[in-house]
């Protein structure tokens, strides 16, 4: 079975004035789509065709035989959890859960804030900046590219996509800018929740 891109969570138009509708559609029907066209061509009538993503990403991971096929799987399974870690009127308080475990681990919530901005500004060239959970702890960090803490052994919880094409329609060069937006008026700490629940 081919794998597939799998519809926006809100509509185009439900993240503006801080990501546009532009902005979604290049992304999400261009360039994810784009991912997923490659991974179904490069897996077709190989086993990996038939394989989950996730399976697919850890299978792949590091085998340089294999780096086209790692790249568009992460990118396919890294874009559909990011539009998830989106959401019309986000930002706002966290679960308590949530909160109280980013306290534990980085000091306070701002502190938090302040180091997965750091970690997506200094990201350079391509890639991502993650809140995440390893052995048992709650970390943040950067990977380039399409890498994601999924390839080794971790359980993201959040994301933010810092390839130009997530930010240049809306904010042209103003990555600190994007970053804050979706800290501040876009993040679905829910989503996150969730997924430290599961992690
Ligand atoms: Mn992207």
């Amino acid at each position: 079975m081919a794998f597939e891109l799998p519809p926006l969570p809100y509509g185009y138009d439900a993240l503006a004035p801080f990501m546009s509708e532009d902005t979604l559609k290049l992304h999400h029907d261009k360039h994810h789509q784009t991912y997923v066209t490659n991974l179904n061509n490069l897996t077709k009538d190989t086993a990996l065709a038939d394989a989950a993503l996730e399976d697919v990403i850890k299978q792949v991971a590091g085998d340089a035989a294999k780096v086209g096929v790692f790249n568009n799987a992460a990118q396919v399974w890294n874009h559909t959890f990011y539009w998830q870690c989106l959401k019309k009127g986000g930002g706002g308080a966290m679960p308590s859960e949530l909160e109280k475990a980013i306290v534990d681990a980085f000091g306070s919530v701002d502190k938090f804030k302040e180091d997965l901005t750091q970690a997506a500004l200094t990201q350079f060239g391509s890639g991502w900046a993650w809140l995440y959970k390893e052995n048992g702890v709650l970390k943040i960090g950067k990977t380039s590219n399409a890498d994601t803490p999924l390839a080794h052994g971790g359980a993201p919880l959040f994301t933010i996509d810092v390839w130009e094409h997530a930010y240049y329609v809306d904010y042209q060069n103003r990555r600190a800018d994007f970053v804050k937006a979706v800290i501040n008026d876009m993040a679905n700490w829910e989503f996150a929740a969730e997924n430290l629940a599961k992690a």
